[in-house]
């Protein structure tokens, strides 16, 4: 699967907003095929342990304790180049300098509650899914 997988998470602000069939429709059209794809909510030990790479960050607690706050949905998304080009369609991190059209400008609330998760590697993408779904749950 290396090179054509990438993990996302439609965070719990733009679950809250009402925005999971609009993102899926936008990933969708962005040419992603579905392999995996579930409605969840993260414990507050599980975003600690995904957003390990961050605790040194100023803003770890604040990610930690939104991911926690309400339901997301975890998917794995499979496309020849998944990584690069799902980072693409979601835009910069900070949705206030996302490019038009990207699933940030159009969804995100802040930097902070930025309305989807996009893997950062090849590698991360693989741990990424594996944290949310079993073999069996992953078509
Ligand atoms: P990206 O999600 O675009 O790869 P990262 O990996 O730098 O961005 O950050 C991971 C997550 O941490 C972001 N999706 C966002 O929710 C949060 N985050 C990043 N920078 C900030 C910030 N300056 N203030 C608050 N939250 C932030």
């Amino acid at each position: 699967m290396s090179g054509k997988i990438t993990f996302t998470m439609i965070k719990p602000d733009a679950v809250a907003d009402g925005h999971i069939g609009a993102i899926l429709g936008k990933i969708s059209e962005a040419g992603f095929k579905i392999k995996a794809l579930k409605l969840t909510q993260l414990t507050e030990a599980d975003a600690k342990k995904f957003y390990e790479v961050h605790s040194e960050r100023p803003f770890y607690g604040e990610l930690v304790e939104f991911m926690s706050s309400g339901p997301i949905v975890a998917a794995v998304l499979e496309k020849d180049n998944a990584v690069d080009d799902f980072r693409t369609v979601i835009g910069s991190t900070n949705p206030a300098e996302a490019a038009e059209g990207t699933i940030r400008k159009l969804f995100a609330r802040s930097i902070g509650e930025n309305a989807v998760h996009g893997s950062d590697s090849d590698e991360n993408a693989l741990i990424e899914a594996q944290f949310h779904f079993s073999g069996r749950e992953i078509f």
